[in-house]
């Protein structure tokens, strides 16, 4: 009857209501993109992909593609899910284009 025992944030009279003064914010969850080395994709192509889709220089480029070439998995950038799920799609929709079988994948981080 009276007060908010129901949450509907509506006063009964005579009664307060102690508002939140903090921001309740909720981070989001954050997911690496990763790319997989192979035997067939052109080095070269794999530094147009890290130039074009995630704005690497062509230095961080090559030590990205040089990475995943020696160690088998690199890492792009670390996204939101959304941001990721994109990434993921335009590198693998550029690289069938091309007919080269580069693998990109995202985790949660
Ligand atoms: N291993 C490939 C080659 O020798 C180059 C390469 C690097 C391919 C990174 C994929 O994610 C990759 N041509």
């Amino acid at each position: 009857m009276q007060g908010d025992e129901g949450g509907t944030g509506t006063p009964g009279r005579g009664t307060a209501v102690i508002t939140r003064t903090k921001p309740k914010t909720k981070k989001p969850s954050l997911y690496r993109v990763l790319i997989l080395n192979d035997d067939y994709t052109p080095m070269e192509f794999v530094v147009h992909v890290l130039e074009r889709f995630f704005q690497k220089d062509r230095e961080a480029a090559t030590r990205i593609m040089l990475h995943v070439h020696n160690h088998g998995v690199g890492e792009c950038g670390v996204f939101t899910f959304e941001v990721a799920e994109t990434k993921v799609s335009q590198v693998m929709d550029f690289a069938r284009q091309h007919q080269h079988p580069l693998q990109c994948v995202m985790e949660k981080k």
